[in-house]
């Protein structure tokens, strides 16, 4: 697998991600720092949050082949810029996840993706699985 930089608000599912890929037994340290684990390189949901670590993010891009950005379709807004994919010089691959969630909008969270300049999305469900098989397909 090529190594995968998730991108995401606090609680959009990147840990949930990375345990369903692969590692079942990963529990994210609560600091805020990039964690890396397997092919997978986990950034704070601060480093989208606050602009002010957005080189942070650009910086540790460099060191992944694609980035996934992540939007859970259980939330009601969304904190990343208009066009803020075009800023990465890498394939950007969006993840809606809690597709199954009750409450869960996953045209929403496809909106709020496309405005961020991702073309591609995929929704997921890391607690039914749905979804699961077809991005990690889409990770090769
Ligand atoms: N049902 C369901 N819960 C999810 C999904 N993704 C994340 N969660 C839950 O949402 C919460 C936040 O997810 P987490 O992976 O910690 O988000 P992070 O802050 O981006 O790492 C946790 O309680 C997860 O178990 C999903 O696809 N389906
Ligand atoms: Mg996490």
């Amino acid at each position: 697998m090529p190594a995968v930089l998730l991108i995401g608000q606090s609680g959009s599912g990147k840990s949930a991600l990375i345990r369903a890929l692969g590692d079942a037994a990963y529990a994210p340290r609560k600091l805020m720092a990039v964690e890396y684990r397997g092919p997978f390189i986990n950034t704070p949901g601060e480093f989208l949050e606050n602009r002010r670590f957005y080189p942070a993010l650009v910086t540790t891009a460099a060191e992944c082949d694609m980035i996934l950005m992540l939007v859970s379709a259980t939330h009601a807004s969304c904190l990343i810029p208009p066009q803020f994919a075009t800023m990465f010089n890498r394939v950007v691959l969006g993840v809606v996840t809690r597709a199954d969630a009750s409450r869960a909008d996953v045209e929403r969270a496809r909106r709020f993706l496309r405005s961020a300049g991702v073309r591609n999305v995929l929704a997921a469900d890391f607690e039914s699985g749905r979804g699961v098989p077809e991005l990690r397909a889409a990770l090769g």
